[in-house]
């Protein structure tokens, strides 16, 4: 069984391969929920969503996130009565945050919710999120805390980040699926997809007490570099790396998770960095890293679960 620990469109399209490649039973796919939050009385889990819509084949590929062939009806009636309309919620995507907020309302829990709407989307292997406990992902810019989607969605990522800090996390506990996957004798690697290390990846290992059950563990870790070719296929995470001081290319991202990882796959435009990481003690391979379409998905997935069986018939 592998664990893949996936936020935002680039962990969704990872993911997408894996579950190409291995069966229901041999892949779990931990969720970031830092950037979930309530918006018009609805609880919205962006990152779940981007998955599992990902996984049901009805994902919207220019975007990354929300539903493909999407109607705005909604938002125009919104946009009409001068209600909020900088977080875009279309027709077919509002009924899923509509029906998640009602089934978590009745009482259910996030990973019950989650496993029901992957049921009725058709999704058989397991999504599920990192925590069934609120998380949020805040982020600093000089004197001023953001959420995370005022962050990302009303201010496009523009603010410098000086900060970022997950809160609640000192009460969150990992989901029962994530614990009972990093405690079952089944697990074979973790795959740790090309999502944004700083507020997809980090929140899942902030969970208290998940870092050092995962480095107690004898399985591989694998990374799927973020950074092409000095440049973030989506998303702030290169900015970000600048603005941390971090080097802003795919060893800046390796030297972040050096304690975490065995083996790393980044794209073949990154071979000029081979020789830099021979100072590491982590398993590098390149292999074209672009994910286009589900072929492509499938051949980067297949690339780390190369690594992952090659890590493990060293050991
Ligand atoms: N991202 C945007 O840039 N603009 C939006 O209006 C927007 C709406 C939205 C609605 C539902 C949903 O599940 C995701 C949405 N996203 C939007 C993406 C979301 O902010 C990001 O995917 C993640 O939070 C970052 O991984």
């Amino acid at each position: 069984m592998i664990l893949a620990l996936a936020g935002g469109v680039g962990g969704a399209k990872l993911a997408n391969g894996l579950a190409q490649l291995l069966g229901p039973s041999e892949l779990v796919i931990a969720v970031n929920t830092g950037d979930d939050f309530r918006h018009l009385g609805l609880h919205i889990s962006p990152d779940l969503d981007s998955v599992m819509y990902c996984l049901a084949g009805v994902n919207n590929k220019e975007t990354g996130w929300g539903l493909a062939g999407e109607t705005w009806n909604f938002m125009e009636a919104m946009k009409r009565l001068g209600g909020p309309i900088w977080f875009k919620l279309g027709d077919g995507d509002l009924a899923t945050h509509v029906e998640r907020t009602r089934l978590l309302t009745a009482g259910k829990t996030l990973s019950a919710v989650t496993a029901t709407l992957c049921e009725r989307l058709g999704v058989a292997h397991r999504i599920v999120p990192m925590s069934d406990n609120n998380v949020a992902t805040i982020v600093r810019s000089k004197d001023r805390w953001h959420s995370f989607q005022e962050y990302f969605v009303a201010l496009k990522c523009e603010p410098a980040v000086m900060e970022i800090k997950f809160d609640g996390i000192e009460f969150a506990k990992p989901s029962p699926m994530l614990l009972a996957t990093l405690e079952s004798k089944e697990l074979e690697g973790i795959v740790i997809c090309p999502s944004n290390p700083f507020v997809s990846i980090d929140p899942i290992l902030a969970i208290p007490g998940l870092r050092a059950l995962i480095d107690q563990l004898k399985v591989p870790i694998v990374a799927v570099s973020p950074i092409i070719d000095g440049r973030a296929v989506k998303g702030p995470a290169l900015k970000m790396m600048k603005e941390m001081s971090l080097e802003p290319n795919a060893i800046g991202v390796a030297r972040y998770y050096w304690h975490l990882i065995d083996g790393f796959v980044l794209d073949e435009t990154d071979s000029h960095l081979a020789r830099e990481f021979e100072t590491f003690r982590i398993r590098t391979v390149f292999a074209d890293t672009i994910m286009k379409d589900t072929n492509d998905q499938k051949r980067v997935a297949g690339a780390a679960l190369k690594l992952v069986a090659d890590l493990r018939a060293r050991e």
